[in-house]
């Protein structure tokens, strides 16, 4: 990381002009792409071609555009896994640690028929890339889009006839660099003391702990459409006696007339309702609805929605949409799922694994919804960002209720609750509510993570974000999370439920867990005291190094952390009668962090490791997460826990 100084500000300017809100106002919908009669979908994830822009300004590839050309034929490239972090794939402490544009290519066969057919859209779909992303096809700038972990997509119909039949070349810059007004926020700092640091040398800085990996992290996606197509659909449900109700909007775009049909199937394929039109509410007799895991003994029911829209040529688009009919609502003092008594008690998870990072890994996926099925977890949060909609809709299927977390993480700069962060930070609601706005899962919005909400514009701030993000979506109630010093909170008054998270005994008074059950007591009364409305636990934990013991406890073993939990617990018993509505260990996995003195390779707070192997602590939940879902005795005797 060395260089000029003219270098110097150019790489600034080259890192940053990534990320200076070029967004653009947001369009159309984001439905998942799905096979159906009229639409085909194509992975072309897996080897892509990559190179890091090592240069000193880090700009060369635009400078050289190497968008322009095969990435082969403008140097040295390597093999890239598609999704998957770049950092951990290669023996280089520069790539894992690189900071600027990466360049990613793959050339893909798009089928003759596709190109031939003047009336099929084709479109191209990234799942997610950390953290700016600038797209081009065959040369041609597609789109770009800043934020690391939600998708953008692009209409590349017309470039494909262009090239007649030629490669479709795909190629993806990505830069992974933070400013104050990216979510999350970071800064890029020079090191300017000469008899220490190489000139130009910089390094960036973040206030999370997590590891800021980058690169493709989830599928790229071809899929097609006809011209008439569904753009979106959104769903709101509810229910009375035993009358489900679906209230839906279908966009369609490519046409002005088109004719909408809607019919609505159950599990065995039986259609239980229809309707026609734009918008219109179907009637389920004797409805199914889609309950919480250990809730019910049939939880995750979904119908299935399919949408047509008939184009005056006769061209029909078919889509499907899983739907779950489900109601949920909050009180002083409750959260309710289907007018019940909803108690969460689940984890915080991250994106996060050996060699992968962040990219998206459906065994890891389907492992982790083991452990947490076999914990008795009926829930988590999407700690710190939004995860892949693959985990949504695992959810959606087996009735595991989710908080949705937007990247709101870190937000710890005065300078960060500007109107550009602000306008950023509305933008990525929107695109978050926009794609996971019909999962039944879904039970509510996060819109940051321990921002320093005592700072003077911070007020407002929340104001304006959470109330948007209510005009957004009435249909769900709407959180931050704070941390546990309830006095300098200006973002709770506009919440509908508090989530604070606390760390007694650990960054708070190290060692004496003896003072956990006064403490967080005495934060429940504060926190209720105050605003009167419900309450998660939605941090608390202790590292644990696997392996390590002592007796008595001391801090990161095995025996620690399970003394914390403990201590915990029993104040969570109490207080659960009250007010508590929830707890949320932290976290369900070891992860990796950035190096710094606090964390011995990685965040190690996990109840289970980062290989998903349990440590002392996850049975401690086990046990206890078990017997809280037996009292609500709606457990069917063949799922009961064993031991109980
Ligand atoms: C927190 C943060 C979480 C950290 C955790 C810790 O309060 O929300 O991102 O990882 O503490 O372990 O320090």
């Amino acid at each position: 990381m060395t260089g000029s100084a003219a270098a110097r500000l150019a790489v600034k300017c080259a890192l940053l002009a990534a990320i200076c809100s070029r967004c653009r106002a947001l369009q159309g919908g984001m439905l998942f792409p799905r096979d159906s009669p009229s639409r085909e979908v194509k992975d072309v994830s897996g080897l892509w071609s990559f190179r890091a822009d090592l240069s000193d300004n880090r700009n060369r590839g635009f400078e050289e555009q190497w968008f322009s050309r095969p990435l082969e034929e403008t140097g040295p490239v390597i093999d890239m896994p598609v999704p998957s972090s770049y950092n951990d794939i290669t023996q280089d402490a520069k790539i894992r640690d690189f900071v600027g544009w990466v360049w990613y290519e793959k050339e893909v066969l798009v089928p003759t028929r596709w190109i031939q057919d003047r009336g099929t859209r084709i479109v191209l779909r990234v799942g997610s890339a950390h953290y700016y992303s600038v797209l081009w096809v065959n040369g041609v700038q597609m789109t770009e889009h800043a934020g690391g972990h939600l998708p953008f997509e692009a209409d590349i119909s017309s470039v494909l006839r262009q090239s007649s039949g030629g490669p479709c070349r795909i190629t993806i810059a990505v830069n992974n660099t933070l400013s104050l007004e990216t979510l999350p926020p970071g800064t890029i700092q020079y090191m300017n003391d000469r008899t220490r640091y190489p000139s130009g040398y910089f390094v960036q800085n973040t206030n999370f702990d997590f590891f800021n990996y980058a690169g493709i992290h989830r599928s790229v996606l071809l899929y097609t459409t006809p011209a008439v197509h569904i753009d979106d659909i959104t769903v709101q449900t509810t229910f009375s006696d035993n009358i489900g109700l679906v209230s839906y909007n279908v966009s369609v775009l490519g046409g002005s007339k088109a004719a909408v049909k809607v019919t609505l199937s159950a599990k065995d394929g039986r259609c239980v309702a229809s309707s026609e039109g734009l918008s219109g509410v179907l009637k389920i007799t004797d409805v199914n609805l889609w309950w919480p895991y250990l809730m019910h003994e049939n939880p995750g029911y979904l119908y299935s929605m399919e949408v047509q829209a008939i184009a005056e040529d006769g061209q029909t688009d078919i889509y499907t949409l899983p739907v779950g009919v489900r109601t949920v609502q909050v009180t002083r003092s409750k959260f309710l799922i289907n007018n019940k008594l909803f108690y969460f008690h689940g984890v915080n998870k991250h994106e996060d694994a050996d060699i992968r990072g962040k990219g998206f890994d459906w065994p890891l996926v389907v492992k982790d919804f083991n452990l947490m099925k076999w914990m008795g977890a009926n829930s988590f949060r999407t700690s710190h960002y939004p995860y892949a909609e693959e985990i949504l809709q695992t959810a959606d299927r087996h009735g595991i209720v989710i908080i949705d977390e937007c990247p709101g993480v870190g937000i710890k700069d005065i300078r960060s609750f500007g109107n550009v962060s602000l306008a950023h930070h509305l933008t990525v609601m929107e695109e978050l509510v926009r794609r996971d706005k019909n999962h039944p899962s879904v039970v509510m919005w996060s819109v940051a993570n321990e921002p320093a909400s005592e700072m003077p514009p911070a007020g407002l701030y929340f104001k304006e974000l959470i109330s948007h993000t209510k005009s957004l979506d009435s249909s769900r109630p709407v959180t931050f999370i704070t941390d546990s010093n309830y006095a300098r909170d200006q973002g709770a008054p506009y919440v509908d439920v508090v989530c604070v998270n606390s760390y007694f005994s650990w960054y708070h008074d190290p060692g004496h867990t003896e003072l956990i059950r006064l403490q967080l007591s005495t934060q429940f009364d504060n926190w209720h005291g105050k605003y009167q409305k419900p309450i998660i636990q939605s941090e608390y934990g202790a590292d644990a190094v696997p392996g390590l013991h002592s007796d008595p406890p001391m801090m990161f073993t095995e025996e620690y952390q399970r003394a914390v939990l403990q201590n915990y617990h029993s104040v969570f018993d109490q207080k659960r009668k009250e007010f508590v509505i929830g707890e949320l260990i932290w976290n369900f996995a070891d992860f990796m962090t950035a190096q710094t003195i606090t964390r011995v390779v990685g965040n190690k707070k996990g109840v289970f490791t980062r290989q998903r192997q349990p440590k002392a602590g996850a049975f401690i939940l086990r046990e206890r997460y078990w017997r809280i879902a037996n009292e609500s005795g709606v457990l069917p005797t063949w799922s009961r826990y064993p031991c109980l």
